[in-house]
């Protein structure tokens, strides 16, 4: 997979590409990860790529041009499955949009800042926006290095069998049951005994009990879709 990322702070999220799990999965080959300064498309000497918003108001709005240019640049590079506007108008992103968008090939993310990009942005180009929850970021950078981190973490070989996808938090609409590592007894403290049994069905017996009643006490909502 290529994930390509347009922004006017892209400097904000190079460190975190190139970190843990993520650097991993672009070491082996599994995802490349691009970041992309818009300035770099703007036509004016002072590389603006934002204007006043036209019938007034307060607040910059990022201008057509330059996102025009820069996504036609990239598109006459490679076909993009889709086009992602970063923003809190858009849907809610869980773990079934990341599921997705994994398996996609070539994803372009475009990062809102100020107001937002002009209405025609969006309506000639994205094929999909997307917010991270309902609160407002001052640019939609993290929220795309949250979506990008969500779904490359579930492209198959990125992680090894220890680190498995499949027994996450939202996988199933369940919760992740409690863990536990050595010492067995911290200050007095111990562990349930049936993972010390090495007993495997008792204990992923205890552990799918444990998610059950996690989901129940902490996300009921959750637990009704889960269908249990
Ligand atoms: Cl995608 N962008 C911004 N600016 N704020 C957000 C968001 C995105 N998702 C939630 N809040």
């Amino acid at each position: 997979m290529r994930i390509d990322i347009i922004s006017v702070v892209p400097k904000l999220m190079e460190s975190f590409f190139a970190h843990s799990i993520l650097k991993r999965g672009q070491e082996a080959g599994h995802v490349e990860v691009v970041l992309h300064d818009l300035r770099d498309y703007s036509l004016s000497k002072q590389r603006q790529v934002d204007d006043y918003a036209f019938g007034g108001g307060a607040g910059m709005v990022m201008s057509v041009e330059p996102i025009a240019r820069c996504i036609r640049h990239l598109q006459s590079e490679r076909h993009y499955d889709e086009i992602i506007y970063m923003t809190p108008d858009g849907e809610t992103f869980n773990q079934q949009t990341a599921n997705q968008l994994s398996l996609q090939g070539n994803l372009l993310f475009l990062c809102g800042h100020y107001k937002g990009v002009d209405q025609r942005v969006r309506d000639m180009f994205i094929t999909k926006e997307i917010s991270i929850g309902d609160y407002v970021l001052s640019g939609g950078e993290l929220a795309a290095a949250v979506c990008a981190d969500a779904i490359i973490r579930l492209i198959p070989g990125v992680l090894n069998d220890e680190t498995s996808a499949l027994t996450d938090s939202f996988q199933d609409n369940l919760l992740a049951p409690p863990v536990y590592t050595r010492p067995a007894e911290f200050e007095g403290v111990g562990i349930p005994p049936v993972l010390l049994s090495g007993h495997e069905a008792k204990i992923n017996e205890w552990r799918f009990e444990q998610s059950i009643e996690r989901t129940k006490t902490r996300r009921p909502d959750l637990y009704q879709k889960s269908g249990l």
